[in-house]
Protein backbone atom coordinates (compact mmCIF):
# COMPACT_ATOMS: atom_id res chain seq x y z
CA UNK A 1 0.00 0.00 0.00
CA UNK A 2 0.95 3.36 -0.59
CA UNK A 3 0.35 7.01 0.94
CA UNK A 4 1.16 9.83 -0.78
CA UNK A 5 1.06 12.56 2.22
CA UNK A 6 2.87 15.63 3.51
CA UNK A 7 4.48 15.49 6.75
CA UNK A 8 2.46 18.85 7.34
CA UNK A 9 -1.19 17.62 6.37
CA UNK A 10 -3.67 17.23 9.48
CA UNK A 11 -5.45 14.68 7.69
CA UNK A 12 -2.47 12.80 6.14
CA UNK A 13 -1.15 12.57 9.68
CA UNK A 14 -4.33 10.98 10.74
CA UNK A 15 -3.95 8.44 8.33
CA UNK A 16 -0.85 7.34 9.83
CA UNK A 17 -2.03 7.45 13.26
CA UNK A 18 -4.55 5.06 12.35
CA UNK A 19 -1.95 2.78 10.22
CA UNK A 20 0.23 2.61 13.36
CA UNK A 21 -2.78 1.07 15.16
CA UNK A 22 -3.58 -0.73 12.88
CA UNK A 23 -0.43 -2.61 12.99
CA UNK A 24 -0.60 -1.79 8.96
CA UNK A 25 2.76 0.51 9.16
CA UNK A 26 5.41 -1.98 7.96
CA UNK A 27 2.99 -2.51 4.99
CA UNK A 28 2.99 1.18 4.03
CA UNK A 29 4.45 2.76 1.44
CA UNK A 30 5.31 6.91 2.74
CA UNK A 31 4.88 9.18 -0.57
CA UNK A 32 5.74 12.63 0.39
CA UNK A 33 4.71 14.67 -2.32
CA UNK A 34 4.64 18.49 -3.12
CA UNK A 35 0.96 19.93 -3.03
CA UNK A 36 0.25 22.12 -5.77
CA UNK A 37 2.96 21.40 -8.34
CA UNK A 38 2.67 19.62 -11.78
CA UNK A 39 5.44 17.17 -10.45
CA UNK A 40 2.64 16.13 -7.73
CA UNK A 41 2.27 12.18 -8.84
CA UNK A 42 -1.38 12.27 -6.87
CA UNK A 43 -2.73 14.72 -9.82
CA UNK A 44 -2.83 11.92 -12.28
CA UNK A 45 -4.65 9.77 -9.74
CA UNK A 46 -6.72 12.15 -8.38
CA UNK A 47 -6.98 15.64 -10.45
CA UNK A 48 -7.62 17.54 -7.42
CA UNK A 49 -4.01 16.67 -6.26
CA UNK A 50 -5.14 16.01 -2.65
CA UNK A 51 -3.29 14.13 -0.13
CA UNK A 52 -4.09 12.18 2.11
CA UNK A 53 -4.13 9.56 -1.42
CA UNK A 54 -3.92 6.16 -0.67
CA UNK A 55 -3.04 3.02 -3.33
CA UNK A 56 -3.43 -0.39 -2.84
CA UNK A 57 -3.49 -2.50 -5.69
CA UNK A 58 -6.83 -1.85 -7.68
CA UNK A 59 -8.43 0.26 -4.78
CA UNK A 60 -7.28 4.04 -4.73
CA UNK A 61 -8.82 6.21 -1.74
CA UNK A 62 -9.02 9.83 -0.71
CA UNK A 63 -10.43 11.41 2.26
CA UNK A 64 -9.16 10.56 5.82
CA UNK A 65 -12.04 9.09 6.54
CA UNK A 66 -12.22 6.48 3.95
CA UNK A 67 -8.82 5.57 4.62
CA UNK A 68 -8.66 5.69 8.11
CA UNK A 69 -11.99 2.92 7.83
CA UNK A 70 -9.81 0.95 4.92
CA UNK A 71 -6.80 0.69 7.19
CA UNK A 72 -9.12 -0.48 10.21
CA UNK A 73 -10.16 -3.32 8.19
CA UNK A 74 -6.56 -4.08 6.64
CA UNK A 75 -5.40 -4.23 10.11
CA UNK A 76 -8.58 -6.49 11.80
CA UNK A 77 -8.12 -4.77 15.17
CA UNK A 78 -10.75 -2.62 16.67
CA UNK A 79 -11.68 0.23 14.48
CA UNK A 80 -11.10 3.41 14.51
CA UNK A 81 -13.64 4.58 12.87
CA UNK A 82 -17.72 4.36 13.92
CA UNK A 83 -20.19 2.11 11.90
CA UNK A 84 -22.96 3.54 10.05
CA UNK A 85 -25.83 3.05 12.58
CA UNK A 86 -23.78 4.14 15.26
CA UNK A 87 -25.44 7.71 14.83
CA UNK A 88 -23.84 9.32 18.36
CA UNK A 89 -20.06 8.13 17.27
CA UNK A 90 -20.94 9.48 13.87
CA UNK A 91 -22.79 12.82 14.89
CA UNK A 92 -19.28 13.05 17.14
CA UNK A 93 -16.88 12.19 14.99
CA UNK A 94 -18.54 14.80 12.03
CA UNK A 95 -18.29 17.51 14.37
CA UNK A 96 -14.64 16.58 15.33
CA UNK A 97 -13.79 16.78 11.31
CA UNK A 98 -15.39 19.75 10.85
CA UNK A 99 -13.60 21.24 13.76
CA UNK A 100 -10.35 20.21 11.86
CA UNK A 101 -11.28 21.40 8.84
CA UNK A 102 -11.85 25.05 9.87
CA UNK A 103 -8.50 24.66 11.70
CA UNK A 104 -7.16 24.42 7.87
CA UNK A 105 -9.34 26.54 6.56
CA UNK A 106 -7.19 29.08 8.92
CA UNK A 107 -4.06 27.56 9.04
CA UNK A 108 -4.13 28.44 5.09
CA UNK A 109 -4.82 31.55 5.41
CA UNK A 110 -2.16 32.68 7.69
CA UNK A 111 0.23 31.46 5.44
CA UNK A 112 -0.49 33.89 3.09
CA UNK A 113 1.34 37.12 2.67
CA UNK A 114 0.34 39.36 6.03
CA UNK A 115 -1.21 41.89 3.22
CA UNK A 116 -3.59 39.98 1.01
CA UNK A 117 -5.08 37.66 4.12
CA UNK A 118 -8.68 38.00 4.44
CA UNK A 119 -9.77 39.89 7.69
CA UNK A 120 -12.98 38.76 7.04
CA UNK A 121 -11.90 35.09 6.47
CA UNK A 122 -9.70 35.42 10.12
CA UNK A 123 -12.36 36.62 12.06
CA UNK A 124 -14.69 34.21 10.91
CA UNK A 125 -12.22 31.51 11.57
CA UNK A 126 -11.54 32.81 15.09
CA UNK A 127 -15.01 32.66 16.02
CA UNK A 128 -16.21 29.57 14.54
CA UNK A 129 -13.12 27.80 16.37
CA UNK A 130 -13.46 29.63 19.83
CA UNK A 131 -17.12 28.50 19.63
CA UNK A 132 -16.48 24.78 19.31
CA UNK A 133 -13.17 24.95 21.98
CA UNK A 134 -15.58 26.58 24.05
CA UNK A 135 -17.90 23.74 23.48
CA UNK A 136 -15.67 20.84 23.73
CA UNK A 137 -13.98 22.44 26.99
CA UNK A 138 -17.31 21.75 28.45
CA UNK A 139 -17.62 18.12 27.24
CA UNK A 140 -14.01 16.54 27.01
CA UNK A 141 -13.27 14.90 29.86
CA UNK A 142 -9.51 13.91 30.42
CA UNK A 143 -8.83 10.47 30.23
CA UNK A 144 -7.09 8.56 33.14
CA UNK A 145 -5.41 6.03 31.75
CA UNK A 146 -4.70 5.18 28.06
CA UNK A 147 -6.18 8.15 25.87
CA UNK A 148 -8.70 6.15 23.75
CA UNK A 149 -7.34 6.78 20.02
CA UNK A 150 -10.79 6.89 17.59
CA UNK A 151 -11.29 8.82 14.33
CA UNK A 152 -13.19 11.75 16.62
CA UNK A 153 -10.33 11.65 19.14
CA UNK A 154 -7.21 11.62 15.89
CA UNK A 155 -9.24 14.18 14.58
CA UNK A 156 -9.73 16.90 17.20
CA UNK A 157 -5.40 16.24 18.51
CA UNK A 158 -4.48 16.99 14.69
CA UNK A 159 -7.24 20.30 14.56
CA UNK A 160 -5.36 21.36 18.12
CA UNK A 161 -1.61 20.35 16.85
CA UNK A 162 -2.49 22.78 13.79
CA UNK A 163 -3.47 25.28 15.83
CA UNK A 164 -0.31 25.38 18.24
CA UNK A 165 1.85 24.82 15.22
CA UNK A 166 0.47 27.65 13.35
CA UNK A 167 0.05 29.58 16.59
CA UNK A 168 -3.12 30.43 15.35
CA UNK A 169 -4.81 31.50 18.94
CA UNK A 170 -2.03 32.15 21.46
CA UNK A 171 -4.84 32.45 24.11
CA UNK A 172 -6.31 28.70 24.42
CA UNK A 173 -4.44 26.94 26.82
CA UNK A 174 -5.49 29.82 29.63
CA UNK A 175 -8.89 30.49 27.74
CA UNK A 176 -9.88 26.46 27.18
CA UNK A 177 -7.61 25.00 29.87
CA UNK A 178 -9.71 21.36 30.06
CA UNK A 179 -9.08 21.12 26.21
CA UNK A 180 -5.60 22.02 27.10
CA UNK A 181 -5.28 19.58 29.83
CA UNK A 182 -6.89 16.45 27.29
CA UNK A 183 -4.49 17.69 24.46
CA UNK A 184 -1.30 17.06 26.73
CA UNK A 185 -2.65 13.53 27.45
CA UNK A 186 -2.66 12.50 23.53
CA UNK A 187 0.69 14.53 22.88
CA UNK A 188 3.00 12.11 24.84
CA UNK A 189 1.52 9.15 22.86
CA UNK A 190 4.77 7.94 20.95
CA UNK A 191 3.02 7.93 17.31
CA UNK A 192 0.89 11.56 17.75
CA UNK A 193 3.94 13.10 18.89
CA UNK A 194 6.16 11.50 15.64
CA UNK A 195 3.65 12.85 13.17
CA UNK A 196 3.30 16.47 14.82
CA UNK A 197 3.94 19.20 12.39
CA UNK A 198 7.30 20.02 11.63
CA UNK A 199 8.86 22.91 10.84
CA UNK A 200 11.36 21.65 8.52
CA UNK A 201 8.85 20.07 6.22
CA UNK A 202 6.58 23.61 6.32
CA UNK A 203 6.69 24.35 2.18
CA UNK A 204 5.86 27.73 0.51
CA UNK A 205 2.26 28.24 -0.30
CA UNK A 206 2.10 28.54 -3.89
CA UNK A 207 -0.49 28.51 -6.18
N1 LIG B 1 -11.53 16.17 3.17
C1 LIG B 1 -10.19 15.75 2.87
C2 LIG B 1 -9.26 16.96 3.06
C3 LIG B 1 -7.88 16.75 2.46
C4 LIG B 1 -7.14 18.06 2.30
O1 LIG B 1 -7.71 19.14 2.38
N2 LIG B 1 -5.83 17.94 2.08
C5 LIG B 1 -5.03 19.12 1.84
C6 LIG B 1 -3.72 19.06 2.62
S1 LIG B 1 -4.02 19.20 4.35
C7 LIG B 1 -4.63 19.15 0.38
O2 LIG B 1 -4.15 18.16 -0.14
N3 LIG B 1 -4.84 20.28 -0.27
C8 LIG B 1 -4.49 20.41 -1.66
C9 LIG B 1 -3.79 21.68 -1.93
O3 LIG B 1 -3.47 22.40 -0.98
O4 LIG B 1 -3.53 21.94 -3.08
C10 LIG B 1 -9.80 14.58 3.77
O5 LIG B 1 -10.49 14.33 4.77
O6 LIG B 1 -8.84 13.86 3.47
Amino acid sequence: MKLYYTPNSPYARMCRITAELAGVNNDLELEWVTLRSPDNPVIALSPLGRVPLLVDGDVMLTEARHICAYLDEKGGKSPTVAVYGDWQALSSEAEALAFLDAVTVWSREVRRGQDVQSDFLLEVADEQVRRELAHIDKTLSVPAGDPPLTFETISLLTALGMMRFYELMPDWRETYPNVAAWSDAYDVIPIVASTAPRADALRPLVR
